[in-house]
């Protein structure tokens, strides 16, 4: 504990705060703010001697709370400089800077744990927890985590990357500290009013206030739920909770004044040095009837709001939650800005949620030149013209309209666009409803938070076979998010559902095909998947794909596919490789097949035409599935009947399309004669960290070199067959 506990408690539960005998400053001269952001240019300080002291949070047991400014000051620009070069999560963690100070300062990590929600905004929290030095590797190949993670520090509490599971966590390990007699010591849940729009918060509070552990939620309020806020939708332009809009009139609402003003004459008639130190606290605690309510109904004692950049009221109070005795849960509500202390941030619409590089002195960002549009981007002009054509079409997200597209959607249709805040069960079941009334929901969410809908998927749709559009943008691998946010497990979790009809576009020109499909099938639920990416554009497309495009352009409209067909992309000795169809490929043995799924189709052409190009015998057809489900069984006897060698490949986990694949082969009778090798090819069983996509299909075996060498390997093996025959006669 950093200070003794000397002043009793006013009537709260909650015992008083020391009084504040602050040590004598260690900065003399900071006065003059750190930071110039009355630019642009924008500017910082050149050297930073308070963040230099601190490599672990006890480093700054002896700083005065001016000196704690001046840290803020400092550790604020470290983040700026340290993401500007790598791009990252930048205005969360921007936000939280003085918060994070705090609650170092006050509690006593690793022993007290704080738990990130999300832990998008950790990056000065790992800064001031031994890890300053490593931000140049920040989510890149081999460098840190952009989240917490429990095998990088003994700091980090607890993994995220996917919202609103904090409060469980910090009660568990309530839970876990008093049942095994450990020391009274605090679990601190630090959760966004972003993340806390999560159902799973609301589960946590209501065991938490049933429960009565102690344990302290910090409710980090900056008022902005989706990425970007305020997209026009059907609950206008908004932030996308009723909860946001109840949180961010606390602090005009009438009852509040009038207790603030009670609280103040109130405070006047105690010792004068009990009435500074109560002065913050009682104006902010639990007899704030209009904020407290919701919370205090669930059984949480309320503290706030309070502003998380005014350290000097904010110590205090945290310094009387941590000594107080109280087993109660507590929820402190703290009022951030996001971005805080870059204009640059805080006056971007998305208030640089997720940045690549950028320049320090402008904010502006580095933007890679798109060939071809993105397919998010085409995913939505998609959707608008089925919209256009169909007036039951509506959009769903899930506090992603920017990821997914939907903003997009939510500008030509606002009152058909719906966000329902971080909540993808409750968007894929309200989806479920709207379709029974008729209605066609396209409901849009990133494959790795799809997963948090499964038994929606099943129980609400599936079941009841309703025509919902369930859509999967960042399926497959996603670069440098790392495991958290990987999609790669959706066509294993949703092959196995009954009722789903399941597709993988592997170009631009697929999505919009399947795009119409989706549209136009109402016969029970469907599923649309597709990468983290942009478009091949019109050359690769022809040159690659065979496509003959109009007037040389991609088209703009799509063509619905008929359901559970694949398609023959390239015959043996096909386009844009030596040799011919009537030389190559003239036995079975000579023949290879590869069955792509999705994304892998370009490469599966690539590689063959190296390996018709290295073996002038061999003829290599490649085919696309399209659908995962229903399978083309017709197309697979085919490609079996004609081909000694199958590959399947996707980029899917394991017990996704090569599994399936599989199974049908050998319940076809299709591998009795043991005269077909087959092998899938998926993403290995690990977990690929931070890196870039490109890196990370290369860490997976999936790019054409790996298609080839696994190829030639198998051809090589039937070649041998002879030599090795011979070699045994002749030993005979
Ligand atoms: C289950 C889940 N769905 C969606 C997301 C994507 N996401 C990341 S941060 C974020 C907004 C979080 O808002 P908040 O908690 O208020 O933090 P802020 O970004 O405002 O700092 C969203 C929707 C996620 N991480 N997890």
């Amino acid at each position: 504990m950093r200070f003794s506990k000397t002043v009793a408690a006013l009537a709260f539960a909650v015992p008083a705060v020391s009084a504040f005998t602050a040590p004598a400053s260690r900065v003399n001269n900071v006065a003059k703010s750190a930071l110039n952001m009355a630019g642009p240019p924008y500017s910082g300080p050149a050297t930073k001697p308070l963040l230099d002291s601190v490599e672990y949070p006890h480093d700054m047991n002896d700083m005065t709370i001016r000196d704690l400014k001046q840290l803020s000051n400092e550790l604020r620009w470290e983040v700026l400089e340290a993401v500007s070069k790598t791009g990252g999560h930048l205005s969360s963690s921007l936000g939280v800077i003085e918060l994070t100070v705090a609650l170092h300062y006050v509690f006593d990590m690793p022993t007290d744990q704080i738990i990130w929600d999300v832990a998008h905004q950790c990056y000065p929290h790992k800064m001031l927890t031994g890890r300053r030095h490593l931000f140049g590797g920040l989510r890149q190949l081999g460098g840190i985590s952009g989240f917490c993670k429990r095998k990088e520090s003994k700091y980090d509490s607890f993994g995220a990357g996917h919202s609103s599971t904090s409060i469980s966590v910090a009660q568990g390990m309530s839970i876990g500290k008093s049942m095994l007699n450990k020391r009274t010591n605090n679990c601190i849940a630090v959760i966004g009013d972003g993340a806390i729009t999560g159902g799973m918060a609301y589960e946590a509070m209501n065991s938490a206030g049933y429960l009565q552990n102690r344990m302290i939620v910090v409710l980090n309020d900056n008022g902005q739920v989706s990425l970007p806020t305020g997209t026009p939708s059907a609950g206008g332009t908004v932030p996308a909770s009723q909860l946001s809009a109840y949180t961010s009139n606390l602090l005009v609402s009438k009852p509040f004044q009038d207790f603030r003003d009670f609280a103040k004459s109130f405070n006047k008639l105690l010792p004068e040095n009990i009435q500074d130190v109560n002065k913050r606290f009682d104006e902010y605690a639990r007899g704030i009837i209009s904020g407290g309510t919701l919370f205090e109904e669930l059984g949480f004692y309320y503290v706030g709001p309070i502003d998380g950049h005014d350290l000097d009221n904010m110590i205090p109070i945290l310094e009387k939650l941590r000594d107080s005795d109280s087993n109660k849960p507590v929820l402190l509500h703290v009022k951030t800005n996001k971005g805080q202390g870059y204009p640059p941030a805080e006056s971007a619409s998305d208030k640089m949620h997720g940045v690549g590089k950028f320049d320090l002195g402008t904010g502006v960002q580095e933007k890679k030149k798109a060939s071809s549009p993105s397919l998010t981007s085409i995913f939505a002009d998609s959707l608008i013209q089925a919209a256009t054509e169909d007036r039951a079409i509506v959009g769903i997200t899930a506090a992603m309209p920017g990821g997914t597209g939907m903003d997009i959607f939510g500008r030509r249709f606002p009152k058909r666009t719906f966000d329902v805040g971080i909540a993808e069960q409750h968007a894929v079941t309200m989806a479920a409803g709207m379709a029974c009334e008729g209605l066609k929901p396209f409901v849009s969410i990133y494959s790795t938070f799809m997963q948090r809908a499964y038994d929606q998927v099943i129980h609400d749709v599936a079941i009841q076979n309703l025509p919902v559009r369930l859509i999967m943008d960042r399926a497959g691998v996603v670069g440098n998010d790392g495991p958290t946010h990987h999609g790669c497990y959706d066509l294993a979790y949703m092959a196995c559902i009954p009722n789903l009809t399941i597709m993988a576009p592997s170009d631009e020109i697929e999505l919009r095909n399947m795009m119409k499909t989706c549209a136009d099938f109402d016969d029970g639920p469907t599923v649309l998947r597709y990468p983290r990416g942009n478009g091949y554009g019109a050359e690769k497309l022809s040159e690659l794909f065979g496509y003959e495009l109009e007037n040389g352009e991609v088209p703009t409209t799509g063509e619905a596919l008929p359901i559970g067909k694949g398609r023959i992309v390239r015959k043996a000795g096909g386009h844009g490789v030596n040799g011919d169809a009537n030389t190559r490929g003239k036995s079975r043995d000579d023949r290879v097949a590869i069955l792509s799924i999705g994304t892998r189709l370009h490469d599966s052409l690539i590689a063959a035409g190296d390996i018709e190009a290295a073996n002038p015998e061999v003829g290599v057809t490649v085919a696309d599935a399209r659908f995962m489900k229903p399978l083309d069984e017709d197309l697979i006897r085919e490609l079996v009947d004609e081909n000694s060698i199958l590959i399947t490949i996707e980029e899917g986990s394991v017990g996704g399309f090569g599994d399936h694949v599989l199974h049908f082969l050998s319940h076809d009778g299709l591998l009795d004669s043991g005269n077909l090798k087959f092998r899938p090819m998926v993403l290995p069983d690990e977990l690929f960290e931070a890196a870039t996509q490109q890196q990370q299909y290369d860490m997976a075996k999936l790019n054409h070199p790996h298609i080839t060498e696994l190829v030639q390997g198998l051809l090589n093996k039937r070649m041998k067959v002879p030599v090795v025959e011979a070699q045994a006669a002749e030993q005979v």
